[in-house]
């Protein structure tokens, strides 16, 4: 396996992770503005298949029609030279001042009404382009005051706002699906629907759910001290893995945004397993864009962005050869069945069998063995010690 990506890998960037400018809180800009036409150029010579982008990251908030049309012309001329397609667009509610209290959930009905209208325009935009995903992140949606924030109204005019959506695109007949992007803090120091699972449970409540899946993004779910294979792994049980932002974070603090794998690699490395081989039979668990959202760090020049760039798809395409080979191994396997992995998939109580049966088994309680049982060793460090040497190549 070649860890040189093709367009068949699936690997899509945002326009404003390869154009981030590197201003941070403290600090000004270290790099110049990029312009989306190269962009487009640029990934699709290091092999992705993808761009995404928010509206304003293509046009400027506030242009008028025509400067509008230009910014989608000249951006769409790019794509039409280098073969690169739009499977995601997303909405910025978070830049503008307007948006100080969120757009979808800001206090100020006035600015609520704006944020719909603005929304509608590009869900317009992204039908255009032929996105098939359509992601919010609500980054604006939250507090920091307790007592300045009614939750439960929140979620209502979030819900309202969701259902509008996709009232809109049903009769639109655009093939469009939804996907909330989860973080639990930064910008707001709370932001609603924190975590894969508050986003799910939320999702249940829409008027068509169907519609509206889940974005989970690495480091925000490490952020909150998560697993994100979990997190994922429960999105794909739910059947609501419609997209995934990958990236690197070290530990529970902001955002870091690093290249893939540069955080917590052995879970990079469960992850990849799970998406590539995690179906039925060992076939991919996932068949979206391994999207990046991720930003070459402020210490970097272009060269460094571009560096940076491949590095997520080179280190992605790694960690699925090194899984491929973990799992490959006759002593994994036989450390796997030693470890009863495939045995959780067996079902507690046979087919047919009711909980009458189950006590009358007399085997399963009176007559077990408990002490046998429990002096059972599982064997879960072995097989993590055979995953650590695949993935250091030792193996
Ligand atoms: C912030 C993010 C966002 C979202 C984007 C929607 C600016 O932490 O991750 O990036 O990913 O708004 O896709
Ligand atoms: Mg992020
Ligand atoms: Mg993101």
């Amino acid at each position: 396996m070649a860890a040189e990506p093709t367009r068949a890998d699936k690997f899509s960037f945002g326009l404003w992770t390869v154009g981030w400018e590197a201003r941070d809180p403290f600090g000004d800009a270290t790099r110049a503005p990029l312009d989306a036409v190269e962009a487009v150029h640029k990934l699709s010579e290091l092999g992705a298949y993808g761009i995404t982008f928010h509206d304003d990251d293509l046009i400027p908030f506030g242009s008028d029609n025509p400067a509008r049309d230009h910014h989608i012309s000249r951006f769409r001329k790019a794509l039409d030279e280098t073969g690169l397609v739009v499977p995601m667009v997303t909405t910025n509610l978070f830049t503008h001042p307007i948006f100080k209290d969120g757009g979808f959930t800001s206090n100020d009905r006035d600015v609520r009404r704006f944020a719909l209208r603005k929304v509608l325009r590009n869900v317009d935009l992204a039908a255009e382009l032929g996105a098939k995903t359509f992601v919010m992140w609500g980054g604006r949606e939250g507090s920091e005051y307790d007592v300045a924030k009614d939750i439960r109204a929140a979620l209502d005019r979030y819900r309202e706002a969701v259902n509008l959506l996709s009232q809109y695109v049903l009769d639109k007949g655009y093939d469009i699906r939804f996907a909330i992007e989860p973080k639990p803090n930064e910008p707001r120091g709370d932001i609603l629907l924190p975590t894969v699972g508050h986003a799910l449970a939320f999702i249940n409540e829409l008027e068509h759910p169907e519609l509206v899946g889940l974005n989970p993004e690495t480091g925000h779910e490490q952020m909150a001290g998560l697993n994100y294979a979990h997190g994922i792994a429960q999105a794909l049980w739910a059947g609501k893995l419609f997209h995934l932002d990958l990236n690197g974070q070290r530990g529970i603090k902001y955002d870091q945004d690093l290249v893939f794998g540069h955080g917590d690699l052995m879970n990079s490395f469960a992850l990849v397993d799970l998406l590539e081989f995690g179906g039925p039979e060992g076939a991919p668990a996932y068949q979206g864009p391994r999207h990046f959202d991720y930003k070459p760090s402020r210490t970097e020049n272009f060269d460094g962005v571009w560096a940076s760039a491949a590095a997520n798809m080179r280190t992605y395409l790694l960690l699925k050869e090194r899984a491929a080979a973990f799992r490959a191994d006759p002593e994994v396997q036989e450390a796997l069945a030693a470890s009863k992995v495939g045995e959780l998939s067996t079902p507690t109580v046979a087919e047919g069998e009711t909980y009458a049966d189950l006590i009358a088994d007399r085997s399963a309680f009176e007559d077990l063995d408990v002490a046998e049982v429990s002096a059972r060793g599982f064997g879960f460090v072995r097989l993590n010690q055979l995953a650590v040497e695949h993935l250091l190549g030792a193996r």
